[in-house]
């Protein structure tokens, strides 16, 4: 399953993977998943947001238990940020009717659509749709870098996107959601664990700086005459750093798009992206704050316009303790507790339905780099704790 899995969207020439929402690749995966529903029977569907859910048993029925995750990458993300959760889902449910176990419960298993937000933007497009936290009006106005729309390209891969919303009733069926997901953080490797679990996801969020000034010579302007906006965003960079280090929080910017681009010209704009994460939402507004102000300040000595803009925010989630606990409880008792500062879109769901993560230890806690990596006997126990946590959940 997995090495089926691995072929599709991986870039040869960097070992990273490029699968964005609503491309070939996006469409390889979902190929990919609906085979691996129909190879065991189970019933599938996309819905109107372009979330696949597979189905073991009616989940009319309701108080499903569901696990999976999602299959899209960042650019040039690793291998299992995503697919992990989805592969242990399908390969739990192997375990679980290998061992003959009676489902009392409708048990789904989802990929939720462009988690990731590397082509529109904004994260944990699939589930914030379906959980009504993402209007579809602004859904309809995501556009990609060639100005494309999510609805456009939804449609080009064969997804009418004239539905796409809120999907109460859906959600009202979901007794339960699991995600596991390799950890993107060496917390487990320092505990000796194989297996954890989440208690929090730091608040984070996405901003977008258009540093504007005026294009010009590079070679006969003179200083004094220039508007050049680059210092201004080199000057705004290393505010980021030093104001998350004086917070303990992080913040990064690593994404930037410099117009017209040439050597030899000044440039009349650079747009760069921010992402910004600290352990409380206090925190997260003192960093952020400081880092606009020390970009104003350096803007407005070079005469270069600002421009500031929240593009995606994740507020902070908890896990609920009851479901926490119990797959504490179903495996043992003695799997440790950790917080992430990665999102999740069990992150997204936990405001509608209770939720719970798994992580599986990662050896250099490297994600998002084609570097990431679990050992494949991690990976195995963290099949087999899903499995434990999906038996002891739906099969009692
Ligand atoms: O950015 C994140 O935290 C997640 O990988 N989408
Ligand atoms: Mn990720
Ligand atoms: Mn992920």
């Amino acid at each position: 399953m997995w090495r089926e899995l691995a072929a599709i969207g991986r870039e040869t020439s960097t070992g990273g993977y490029r699968r964005y929402a609503w491309t070939a690749a996006d469409t390889d995966c979902r190929s990919w998943f609906r085979d691996q529903a129909g190879a065991r029977g189970l019933s599938h569907e996309t819905d109107r947001n372009g979330n696949q859910w597979a189905w073991l048993g009616d989940p009319a029925a309701g108080d499903a238990v569901v696990t999976g995750s999602h299959l899209d990458s960042v650019p040039d993300g690793g291998a299992f940020d995503g697919p992990l959760g989805v592969v242990s889902a399908f390969a739990a449910l192997d375990e679980l009717r290998s061992r003959g176990a009676e489902f009392t419960r409708p048990l789904g298993i989802v990929n939720f659509g462009d988690e990731e937000g590397a082509r529109f933007g904004l994260a944990c497009v699939g589930s914030r749709l379906t959980s009504g936290q993402l209007t579809r009006e602004k859904a309809y106005a995501l556009t990609d870098a060639d100005g494309i729309t999510l609805p456009g390209a939804m449609e080009a891969a064969g997804h009418d996107p004239g539905a796409i919303g809120p999907d109460p009733g859906r959600l009202a069926r979901i007794g339960a959601f699991v995600e596991l997901h390799v950890e993107q953080g060496r917390a487990l490797d320092l505990s000796g664990d194989r297996v954890g679990i989440a208690s929090a996801i730091w608040p984070h969020g996405r901003w977008r700086f258009d540093f504007r000034g005026e294009a010009n010579h590079a070679g006969t302007t003179r200083l004094a005459d220039r508007r050049d906006p680059m210092p201004a965003y080199a000057e705004t960079v290393l505010a980021a750093r030093r104001a998350a280090e004086l917070a303990g929080a992080v913040a990064t910017f690593g994404k930037i798009a410099v117009e017209p681009n040439g050597v030899n010209a000044i440039p009349s704009l650079v747009r760069a992206w921010l992402d910004s994460r600290a352990a409380d939402r206090a925190t997260l507004d003192t960093v952020v704050a400081e880092i606009e102000r020390a970009a104003r300040d350096r803007a407005r000595s070079d005469g270069v316009d600002l421009s500031v803009v929240r593009e995606s925010f994740t507020p902070v989630v908890e896990f609920g303790h009851a479901l926490r606990d119990e797959l504490n409880r179903l495996l043992g008792g003695r799997v440790p507790v950790l917080a992430t500062g990665a999102g999740h879109d069990a992150g997204i769901l936990s405001a509608a339905v209770p939720t719970a993560m798994l992580f599986v230890r990662n050896p250099t806690g490297v994600s998002h780099s084609p570097a990431e990596f679990a050992a494949e006997d991690d990976c195995a126990a963290g099949v087999l704790a899903l499995a434990d946590v999906l038996e002891g959940l739906a099969c009692r």
